[in-house]
């Protein structure tokens, strides 16, 4: 389905209905709500077998799995969870995470749109910008300003916003360079009404929250890296010992056996990074740093190997017949969201300053 998906923009009802059957959506989701349940180990591994396809697949799921669930699995209440987690695990219930705005990317404390407080709710106004899944969703977790006399983080609230609510719209899918059949979109928020109920967590700590949904986040994003860099190097494989030049398969060439070597030196340390550090947050320590060094390292490694493919490919990896340059387009997207590899430089040398290394 990778070309029809990519022609289309979209993916067939039929496959989500699968995937949805699968427990896709419900992977990270506890059992008592109808998830998996998954460690964040077994839910790494799960993305290396499933991101052997084209990164859209599993963008359609992602969200629930991760950034669009897991504020509520980690800072809901009872209440919240039991009225949305059940839904979000059987993707009946698509969520979104609405953090970034046209002035707000890499600088995700600066957030201006305010959530002004009412008797017995909020006022919701402003825009947020790329956000994945948006289209679908009937679910956004969306940090915005309850305190306009803080300026960074700590002036920042989360609130569950139901799409339905008056006020609530949503922008047309943008043209990407890659990942056709995965959307993103502007969410704009006119006055919404937002019931005191749906803050996530206390007044105040919207931004801590957020940064804890993408320290997960961001070891998810790496094993979908690692997942993509599999197909490809089997890929490369597959070609190098059926393409013939100079009266031989070109898997004979030092040259081609160099590339196919460093891919899979770097997928190895890539996915062992990642069941490192999958493992310390299934043991309940803190993996910012590990999370962000997982990211940056799998993100990077996933360019490498696909740049590789093109070019073990030649001219094949160039047209479109192939689907690797489909890939290359695709896996440039993975070095940007959810902290680009810049961000995730900077995340890591403040750990190291305060862990003393
Ligand atoms: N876990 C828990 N708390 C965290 C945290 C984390 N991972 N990261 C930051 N915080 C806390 C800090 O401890 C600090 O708390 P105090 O004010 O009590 O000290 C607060 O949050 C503010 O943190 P900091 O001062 O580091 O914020 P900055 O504005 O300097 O920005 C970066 C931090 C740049 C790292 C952050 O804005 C970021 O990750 N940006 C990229 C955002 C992103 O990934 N966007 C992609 C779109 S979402 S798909």
């Amino acid at each position: 389905l990778e070309a029809k998906v990519s022609e289309d923009d979209a993916i067939p009802a039929d496959a989500l209905a699968e995937m949805r059957a699968l427990g896709l959506f419900g992977l990270s989701i506890p059992e008592t709500y109808g998830g998996l349940g998954l460690s964040m180990e077994a839910e790494c591994r799960a993305m290396f077998e499933f991101c052997r396809c084209s990164p859209a697949f599993r963008s359609s799921f992602g969200t629930n799995v991760g950034i669009g669930s897991q504020g509520l699995v980690m800072f809901g209440t009872d209440a919240q969870k039991k009225r949305w987690l059940p839904g979000i695990a059987s993707g009946e219930v698509v969520t979104s995470f609405a953090l970034t705005e046209p002035e707000a990317g890499s600088d995700s404390a600066a957030v201006r749109t305010k959530a002004d407080r009412a008797v017995d709710h909020y006022v919701l106004s402003g825009a947020k910008r790329y956000i994945t899944n948006a289209n679908r969703a009937s679910l956004f977790t969306v940090m915005a300003r309850t305190d306009p006399n803080q300026k960074g983080g700590a002036g920042v609230s989360a609130f569950l916003v139901p799409r339905d609510l008056d006020g609530v719209s949503i922008g047309k899918p943008e043209k990407k360079m890659g990942q056709q059949g995965a959307h993103i979109c502007d969410v704009n928020f006119d006055a919404v009404k937002v019931p005191i109920e749906n803050r996530l967590g206390e007044e105040g700590q919207g931004f801590r929250i957020a940064m804890q949904v993408l320290d997960r986040g961001r070891l998810h994003i790496s094993s979908v890296c690692v997942g993509v860099a599999e197909r490809l190097i089997e890929e490369c494989v597959r070609y190098a010992g059926e393409r013939k030049q100079f009266g031989q398969a070109i898997a004979n060439f030092q040259m081609i056996q160099a590339m196919l070597a460093d891919c899979r030196a770097e997928a190895n340390a890539g996915r062992a990074m990642v069941i490192d550090a999958a493992r310390k947050r299934d043991a309940g320590e803190n993996v910012t740093m590990e999370a962000a060094c997982c990211k940056l390292f799998c993100s990077e490694m996933v360019g490498r190997v696909a740049d590789r493919a093109v070019q073990i490919f030649g001219g094949a990896g160039y047209v479109a017949d192939h689907g690797i340059e489909r890939f290359y387009r695709d896996v440039r997207l993975f070095r940007i969201y959810e902290g680009s590899s810049e961000i995730q430089r900077l995340v890591i040398a403040r750990e190291m300053m305060k862990r003393g290394g």
